[in-house]
This record gives C-alpha cells, structure tokens and sequence, in this order.
C-alpha cells in the first residue's frame, strides 16, 4: 500500500486540520462550548463531517461591513439520508427544526437529504441532537467521506429492481459511514440515543481487509485523514437513471433476472460535475465502466474503490482530488488492476445495458404502487419546502404527516413523494394539499417541474449569482416561449447554478445555466436526457436578461430542423456546438 499522505510539507491544509482533529473532534468539540458567533477555520473543517457549513446572509454583507459589524454568522445543516427515505417522525423534527432554529424553510436537495438553513451557532447543539434521538444523522452529509447514498425513490412493489436499489442504498451508506464515536460525543454527549440497526451482512462485510483495504484503528476504512476529497455514491436501476449514476464517483446499476431476483450490480467510477472558471484542468466527467460484481462481491468491491482513492488520490490540490481526476490520470484500466489488486482477484466485465429511458417527472402526480395503495409525487420547485402567501406548502405536508403517518422519500430533482398510501386517504389528502393552494401536477408546466436549481445566494459562500431565487421567473418566460412556438409538448431539463460547481448537475442538463460573474451566466447544451452524455459550453457571459432571447432563437432552429421525436438535447448535439452558434450569430444579426 502507497502512503497515506505524502510528504508532509506538501500537503493541502485541510489534510492536516483532519489529522489534527483526533478523528474528527479538535478543535469543534472546544469551540462548540464556547459563547462565540462562529467558529475558526479549523473548526469548520471539522464541522462539515458532522453535517454543518458555516454560512454568513450575503445579502447583508455589505451593509454590515459599513456598519462596522461583523458579518451574520448562520449554519446550514445536512442530513444523510440513504436513498432519500423519511420516516415520519423524523419529518416532524425537521419540519419543527426549521422553525425553531432555521430560517422557517427545509431544502430537498439534489442528492435527496434535507438542509436547515439559518441555524445560529448557539443553536446548533441543540437542532443536532432533535435529529439524532429521532434516529436522524448528520454524519458524513458532508466532508472528505462517502456522502449522502442515492438511489431511485418510485416505491413500486411489483419492480424489484427498485426494492434492492433502496436495500443496498441503505447497506451501502452504513459501511461506508465513518466510525469515530466522536458524532455522539459532541452532539449529545454520548448519551444513549437509539441508532437504527446495521444489517449483519454490512457487520461481516466491515471484516474485509483485502490487500490493505481496511486499517488499523477507529478509521479502519478512512484512517486518520478520511479521503482526500469528497465521494459520491448512488445506485440506479438498469434502464433509468434519476440518480445521475454517471456524474458519481462510484456508481451501481442493479441488475435483475427476468424474475426480479437480484443478479448484481454494473459498477462505473469517477464522474463528478465541478469544475473552476478559466481551469481546463477542471472539468465535470463522466463515470466509466469498471466491472461487474455480485451481490456477495459488492461490498469487498466498493470498499477497495474507496481505499484506492483513500491511498492514490491527490492529497495537495483540492481543486484535483476527486477520484474522477484519480481515473482520468490514471485511465481506467490502470484504476482497474489498483482495485483488483486491493480486493485479490480479478473483477467481472462489466454487462450489457437495456437502453435508458430519458429522465423526466413520471414519479409526480398519483401512481399505484402495485400492492393496492398508492405514491404521491409533490414538485417543489428547487426544492424549496416553504409557506407564502399564495401557497401553505409547509403546512400542508406538515399536517399531512401528522394527520396519516407517512413516510416520504426525496427525490434526486429536490422533489416530494408520499408512500403507502391507503385509497380512502386521497381524498382527504387531496382536500389538504387544495385548500393550502398546493398545486398539482398538471397545474404546473412541465418544463417548470422538470427544472432545477441550487441554492446560491444569499446562503451560499461560493455563488457568484443567483440561481434559486432567478431560475423560477426565468423558467416561466421560457414556458411562455415553447408555449408560443408550439413547443409545449418537447419539454426539456434545464437546471442553473450560482457557480461553476455544479450542484444542480447543470452539465447533465440539455440546457445548463452555470453562474459566470453577478448577473451573468455560461450556457451549456447538449446532455443526453438519459444523463449519460454531458452538455458542452455553448457561450459565456451572458446576461440574465439575454437568455430567453438566445433561447428563443435556439428553439426555433430547434423547431424547424429536429428529427421526429427528437429531444432539444439530442438535436444540440447532433447538429453541434459550432454550428448553433454560426446560426445563432447569423440569426441575431438579421
Ligand atoms: Fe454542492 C459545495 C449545495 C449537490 C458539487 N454545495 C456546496 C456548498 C456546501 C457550498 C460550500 O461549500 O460552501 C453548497 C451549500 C449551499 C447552500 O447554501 O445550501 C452546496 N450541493 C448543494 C446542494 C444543497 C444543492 C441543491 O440544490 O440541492 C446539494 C446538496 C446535496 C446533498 O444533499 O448532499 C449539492 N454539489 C452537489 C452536487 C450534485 C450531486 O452530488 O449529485 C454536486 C456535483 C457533483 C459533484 O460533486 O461532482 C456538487 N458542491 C459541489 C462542489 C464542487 C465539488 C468539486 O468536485 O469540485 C462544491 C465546492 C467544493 O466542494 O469545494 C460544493
Ligand atoms: Fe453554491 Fe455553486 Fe453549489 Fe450553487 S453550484 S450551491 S452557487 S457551490
């Protein structure tokens, strides 16, 4: 096995605030218990493998600064939640958390957890410990570790394929989890809280050590530094991909016999999305294909991909310290013998794939569940669970909650859905969701609930612009174009970001808004609907208020030139960036 770290003059400094932190304490657990407004650099660091970001209100940056003050000091707090299951009671929590706590508002998110935002840093302590006695976690939601475990939400009894992909989620996200006891210790001071029980499969599994997989110590798999980077997992079914299982660092796609029984998992490594402006080094990849494993195999397989990345990726420059970066260096077959050598035998080719159908918003809306109850599907727009004046949404899935005991898995697009819903419950539950103003599928146009967007300003400390608070005017005026082309029948996935970083998945989208400078945004087309072709950068620079006029010229071209059936994204790429633009320009200057 290659050393952990490097030399140590090299590395980046948050390998040694992690080896600093004694398995994730030092100094959080200090400063936690100090009267302070935020915490020191270290401290967030640490802070972030517990689930929390510190934040300032950048809308109130300026001014404060004038005043003399300092800056609005608020926390935003993850959860993890494998394959975006809530029971109720923990929804109740949350929903509560938001309010007492938060800014009054909970976020899905598009790797199907939710966040807090607005959390003062005296509150904290408190807001973490309401999730963990509900059986909730924080742990891990971020930082240098195996995040947040995706997979696909629609609950449909009679598919099986979707039934293990929620099962391995589950099992997947506890063995990757990290092991320090330090989360209790801070959060609730060690008090015995109910922790929800890990599969004995996952127990024995924990037992592999392959060629030097799993160390020595409270880490065995992440050791006293974790990963260099984040890492990102999710597991799709074959042939659909809501997860986005390409723009992953591992990926499974289960794979069933004809009669639904489990024959394994198609394995891919080294997608992600990030890039930085004006950094060609830094680009969003797609995962590629590494083997096949079965069910008994899985385990042993991702452990030794994540100890491959723990041991080989780049520990000096963040910006390069993605696995994707790991496996564009290396190539796959390279990535391949590193791993086959930590797990000891050679791993299955990877199999053949029905092709994919593309993602859309099937899951909204009723559906039979095929056990005689129900699935709702709720759209949120960007996520965002809120009450306005027009609309109760809060309240209205609060009081649906309360009223049936639901539990709700998020979706990977910030949506809702309901399960195991009774027939004599959707009445009643239509009746609630009507009289808060919630509107329902078909009230809402279809390129609006296929859209996304991040939260960037005034939460996030890396937006450049704005985007959940932009998208939902621009996403109309854009409706109103394919409405007047008569296109309101090829609806398409757009999603913005504040930043290049891509937490919308903006180059998976077949129009991608990625934040350039304030007011300004880079526009990507061309990604596949299935997710697994990325978008390519189309113009830079754009002004907000310039896009839909692009757009409509786009779609026009759109209009007159596309095959029969043919999706916007599908036509951008296969007539080609540079021809869009020559027709573009051509088109503008009449
Ligand atoms: Fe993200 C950082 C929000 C999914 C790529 N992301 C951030 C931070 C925490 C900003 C920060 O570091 O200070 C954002 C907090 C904003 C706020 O105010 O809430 C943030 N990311 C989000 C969420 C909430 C966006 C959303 O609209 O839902 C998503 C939370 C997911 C979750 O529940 O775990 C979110 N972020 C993603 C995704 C999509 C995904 O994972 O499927 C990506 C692209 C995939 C990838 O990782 O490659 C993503 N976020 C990033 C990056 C760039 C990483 C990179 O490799 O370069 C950063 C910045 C960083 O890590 O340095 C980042
Ligand atoms: Fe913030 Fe950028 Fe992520 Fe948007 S894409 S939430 S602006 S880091």
């Amino acid at each position: 096995m290659s050393s952990l770290v490097g030399s140590e003059a090299k590395r980046s400094k948050v390998e040694q605030i992690k080896a600093d932190s004694h398995f994730l304490r030092d100094p959080l657990r200090q400063e936690l218990a100090q009267d302070t407004t935020h915490f020191s650099e270290a401290a967030v660091q640490v802070l972030k493998f517990h689930g929390a970001y510190q934040q300032d209100d950048r809308d109130l940056r300026q001014q404060r600064k004038q005043e003399g003050l300092e800056r609005a000091y608020e926390m935003m707090l993850r959860t993890r939640i494998p394959g975006g299951h809530v029971p109720p009671q923990l929804y109740l929590t949350l929903d509560r958390l938001a309010d007492e706590y938060g800014n009054g508002t909970l976020r899905a998110t598009t790797r199907q957890t939710f966040q807090l935002h607005g959390i003062l840093k005296k509150n904290l302590k408190a807001t973490v410990a309401s999730i963990v006695r509900q059986m909730g976690s924080t742990l891990a939601a971020c930082g240098d570790v195996n995040r947040n475990v995706m997979a696909p939400v629609a609950p449909y009894k009679n598919r099986p394929a979707y039934r293990y992909a929620q099962e391995y989620a589950r099992k997947l996200a506890d063995l990757l989890a990290p092991k320090t006891s330090a989360y209790y210790e801070l959060w609730v001071d060690g008090e015995a809280v109910p922790i929800p029980p890990v599969d004995p499969e996952v127990r024995e599994a924990e037992q592999f050590v392959g060629n030097g997989v799993r160390l020595e110590g409270p880490e065995p798999l992440y050791g006293p530094v974790y990963l260099p980077r984040k890492f990102k997992t999710a597991i799709a079914v074959a042939g659909e991909n809501t997860v986005d299982v390409y723009s992953q660092d591992l990926g499974l796609i289960v794979l069933t016999d004809r009669k639904g029984n489990l024959k394994g998992f198609n394995i891919v490594v080294g997608g992600g999305m990030g890039r930085t402006h004006g950094k060609a080094e830094t680009q969003p990849l797609l995962a590629q294909k590494l083997c096949f494993a079965a069910p008994e195999a899985v385990y042993r397989v991702c452990q030794a991909i994540l100890a491959v990345q723990r041991d080989h990726g780049n520990r000096y420059d963040r910006k390069q310290a993605r696995l994707k970066y790991l496996v564009r260096d290396w190539g796959i077959r390279k990535f391949r013998r590193a791993v086959e050598e930590y797990v000891g035998e050679k791993l299955p080719r990877f199999r053949p794939l029905p092709k994919c159908i593309p993602n859309s918003d099937d899951y909204l809306g009723w559906h039979d569940q095929g056990d005689g109850r129900w699935f709702l599907g709720l759209s949120i727009e960007n996520g965002r669970i809120q009450d306005t004046p027009e609309r109760q949404l809060k309240t209205a899935l609060r009081k649906i909650v309360e009223e049936f005991s639901l539990h709700l898995r998020l979706t990977p697009t910030q949506d809702v859905i309901f399960v195991d819903i009774e027939e004599g419950q959707r009445e009643a539950i239509n009746q609630i969701l009507k009289s808060h103003g919630v509107l329902s599928k078909e009230e809402i146009p279809e390129l609006v609930r296929l859209s996304m967007a991040c939260p960037a300003l005034p939460t996030c400390g890396l937006a450049i612009t704005e985007s959940e608070r932009a998208l939902p005017t621009l996403i109309r005026q854009l409706d109103q174009v394919l409405q007047e082309l008569g296109l309101q029948d090829s609806p398409f996935l757009v999603r913005m970001t504040g930043c290049p970083n891509g937490c919308a998945r903006p180059y998976l989208a077949e129009l991608g808004l990625v934040g350039s400078a304030p007011d300004h945004y880079q526009i990507w087309l061309g990604a596949s609907p299935q997710g697994d072709r990325l978008a390519q950068p189309f113009q830079d620079r754009v002004h907000i208020s310039q896009i839909v006029p692009l757009m409509r010229v786009l779609l026009q071209l759109y209009k007159r030139e596309r095959h029969p059936q043919e999706r916007f994204g599908d036509y951008c790429h296969r007539v080609g960036i540079p021809y869009l633009q020559a027709q573009v320009q051509q088109l503008q200057q009449v």
